[in-house]
């Protein structure tokens, strides 16, 4: 059983492409599961095959111990470790040959939580990768691109596992801004020349250092463009998931 965490900001479209890659990949040589690992979430567009809300009532930890929207999410994940053993048992019986696994909206409260890291490997007997979801919204300036490749590049240091880096909803985009998004993720020295322009009209000194220790660590590496409304990336992202999990082999 192969795992992969979908990670990104709040409404980065994680859920949505579990449902749209869990349809994509699905199909009579390849099982999949999906896992919900969102205490809090009210709704979600795919029913999940297992839901950490089985184990830990949100809404109890709110009333008993008096807390807060977030504080109750932290509680609640902190709390689901103690569940690692159960939900592994459910997958078993499944038996898939991956499991998506949504995480929470707010990804910080899995992310940055030392229960993230240890939820992931224990779930998933360190046979997992993470996906990135960089929103498209962060294409619309060189520096939001900049700040979004901070973000996958301290989420890859917190899990230290193979991560494949996608920008999300990018049918969202329009085409010029798509364009020039493609431009930067294919060659550092766009991202770079458009980022040194935008300081420079911004009048303020961040920055080339910065942005050079990015590049040099290979942070931009490869960014797959994602739309779970059209499907595209949905292949390229799966091959990659393979390359990872199995040198390129399904099973
Ligand atoms: N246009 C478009 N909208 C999307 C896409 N993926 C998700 N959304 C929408 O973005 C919002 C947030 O998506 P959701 O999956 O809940 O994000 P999450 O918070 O990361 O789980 C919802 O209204 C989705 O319908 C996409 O690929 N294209
Ligand atoms: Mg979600």
């Amino acid at each position: 059983m192969k795992f992969a965490f979908l990670m990104g900001t709040a409404g980065s479209g994680k859920s949505t492409l579990v449902l749209s890659l869990r349809d994509r990949i699905s199909s009579s040589e390849v099982s999949v599961a999906t896992l919900n690992l969102d205490p809090g979430v009210r709704w979600l567009p795919y029913s999940p095959d297992v839901d950490v809300r089985d184990y830990i009532d949100y809404d109890r930890l709110v009333d008993d111990y008096k807390l807060g929207p977030n504080g109750a999410l932290i509680a609640s994940v902190d709390a689901s470790v103690n569940h690692i053993r159960e939900m592994r048992d459910e997958l078993d019986k499944i038996g898939a040959d991956y499991v998506l696994v949504d995480t929470p909206g707010q990804m910080e409260i899995f992310a940055y939580r030392s229960a993230g890291r240890g939820i992931a490997s224990a779930l998933s007997d360190g046979n997992y990768c993470t996906v990135f979801l960089a929103d498209s919204i962060f294409l619309n300036r060189p520096s939001d691109f900049v700040s979004i490749l901070l973000l996958s590049y301290s989420v890859q240091a917190r899990f230290h596992a193979p991560q494949i880096n996608c920008i999300s909803k990018c049918d969202l985009l329009p085409r010029e801004i798509y364009e020039r998004g493609r431009l930067w993720t294919e060659d550092p020295e766009f991202l770079k020349d458009d980022f040194m322009s935008e300081q420079m009209d911004l009048h303020i000194e961040i920055s080339e250092r910065v942005l050079d220790a990015l590049l040099e660590m290979g942070v931009l590496g490869e960014f797959i463009f994602t739309s779970s409304n059209t499907g595209e990336g949905l292949d390229d992202l799966y091959a990659q998931m393979q390359r990872i999990h199995s040198g390129g082999e399904d099973q």
